[in-house]
């Protein structure tokens, strides 16, 4: 059974899942979910398909679940991919995609937001420099990190990976230079490298171009 996948193309959090999927080999589509139409507010979508009103969501037959990192250690599950070699690994792998959940996703996420789709006339600017400080402090710890390791976890791409560079590889600016964090800069590199890998744009349905 083709396991379903409802995102939409802007968003890093469902990039989060739907990267894992297409990576796992695990058969997958999306559904397009209409985020900037107001679909994730309305009642139906409540009831019908997440009640914390968010995607991504993914339905695998009787199975549905939310939450990217929540997906994502289904597909390891599933697949066996991307969950870590034993315990230890399992549980480092969990505290960066909880770090990536909280310090870095969705502040990078908000900012984006903030600063590409608003209009110009109410971006929060003083919001805008304080959520860039956050993240500044964020991609240096993910930077320092990354130092001497090609992955955050072990020896291979695992879900920590595929959580924190959920919002890296968007081209609409948010402060983020990939330049300015070599060890980011040289590990997102090896990972769009891995066979399979595909930008946000290309893997999930809808970008900004749909509203141009
Ligand atoms: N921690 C959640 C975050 C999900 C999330 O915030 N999704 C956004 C899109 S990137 C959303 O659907 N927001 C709906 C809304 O705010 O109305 C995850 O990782 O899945």
């Amino acid at each position: 059974m083709t396991i379903k996948l409802h995102c939409f193309g802007e968003s890093g959090n469902a990039y989060k899942a739907a990267l894992a999927l297409e990576l796992s080999g695990l058969a997958w589509e999306p559904v397009k979910v209409d985020f900037f139409g107001g679909e994730t507010r309305t009642e139906d979508f409540r009831t019908s398909t997440n009640v914390m009103g968010e995607a991504p969501v993914m339905i695998d037959g009787d199975v549905r679940l939310t939450q990217s990192g929540v997906i994502q250690d289904y597909v390891s599950e599933k697949s066996g991919k991307f969950g870590g070699k034993d315990s230890t690994e399992r549980r480092e792998i969990l505290r960066w995609v909880l770090w990536d959940n909280h310090k870095l996703s969705s502040n990078a996420g908000m900012t984006r937001f903030l600063m590409n789709f608003l209009p110009e006339n109410k971006q929060p600017k003083e919001v805008i420099s304080f959520m860039q400080g956050r993240l500044t402090a964020a991609y240096a710890v993910l930077n320092d990190h990354l130092e001497g390791r090609d992955w955050i976890v072990g020896d291979g791409i695992t879900n920590a990976d595929l959580s924190c560079c959920g919002y890296l590889y968007y081209p609409e600016p948010f402060g983020f230079n990939r330049k300015d964090w070599p060890n980011i800069d040289a590990w997102l590199t090896r990972l769009s490298e891995t066979p399979g890998w595909k930008a946000p744009y290309d893997l999930m349905p809808g970008s900004p171009a749909d509203r141009a």
